[in-house]
């Protein structure tokens, strides 16, 4: 029912000379049951729409202005995105909260912006291991959750990342436990707010993905693919942690 997702956070890493990892990972056998997206950085996405229509890439952005456009020097629309290849944007990533102090409401401003453009919005959402040490975990998640998504999600134009603030870079991942609970605590959620079309979301792992654990977190119930960073910049990573969908 629910297409299963392989998603790459390149994070600000990659220049020209990476799209031959494009290249290679497109060389690799991918069953049509999954998809792949990709999100580079801004500068390269329209580098990598350079065989639109050959290819079953998605592309995405980083992030996104809630405007369409005006004077925020820096900042990208999401209609932007949408002209340069992208049909898909991360909003609310924790290093985009932490770095760039985003709130709930925000993130929440992005993803209408992406949907209004006909992005699916990625919505990310984690606790930091002091809100997991804290007993806070479900809690934490459920309100960002709540505040972050908007009211006119679908299945078709929203997908949730899942990311353990401390899980992100750090080679450290939950238990098969404490990622199952908290995934079937955001499917819950969902359907109390959404109904019968909380079957459709997509929830996404992520945080220290890599090819020796994709296995086991795929075969949790309720994760829907991952989240990549890191393991998503060299194809010779990514491409069996897609295979292992
Ligand atoms: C979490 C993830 C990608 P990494 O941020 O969004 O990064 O896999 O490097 O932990």
């Amino acid at each position: 029912m629910r297409r299963r997702l392989a998603a790459g956070n390149w994070k600000m890493n990659g220049t020209a000379a990476s799209l031959s990892e494009v290249e290679k990972l497109l060389q690799a056998h991918v069953s049509p049951s999954v998809e792949i997206l990709l999100c580079p950085p801004a500068t390269l996405i329209a580098q990598m729409n350079w065989k639109k229509g050959q290819h079953p890439l998605a592309l995405g952005g980083q992030d996104c202005h809630a405007e369409a456009s005006g004077a925020h020097t820096g900042d990208i629309s999401a209609a932007q995105l949408r002209d340069a290849g992208a049909t898909f944007v991360i909003v609310g990533h924790s290093e985009r909260r932490t770095d760039h102090k985003e709130t709930d409401e925000q993130v929440r401003a992005k993803a209408e912006a992406a949907h209004e453009e006909g992005l699916v919005a990625v919505v990310c959402i984690g606790e930091t291991l002091a809100e997991r040490e804290g007993g806070h975990t479900l809690d934490v998640v459920s309100r960002q959750l709540e505040h972050s998504v908007p009211e006119g999600a679908t299945g078709e134009n929203t997908v949730i990342a899942y990311e353990p603030v401390w899980a992100i870079g750090t080679g450290l991942t939950p238990t098969s436990e404490q990622i199952a609970e908290v995934h079937q605590a955001l499917r819950s959620r969902l359907s109390a707010r959404f109904g019968a079309d909380a079957a459709f979301f997509r929830l996404l792992y992520g945080g220290s993905v890599k090819p020796s654990n994709a296995a086991e977190i795929f075969a949790i119930p309720d994760v829907d693919g991952a989240l990549v960073g890191g393991a998503s910049l060299k194809a010779a990573d990514f491409s069996p942690i897609i295979a292992a969908l």
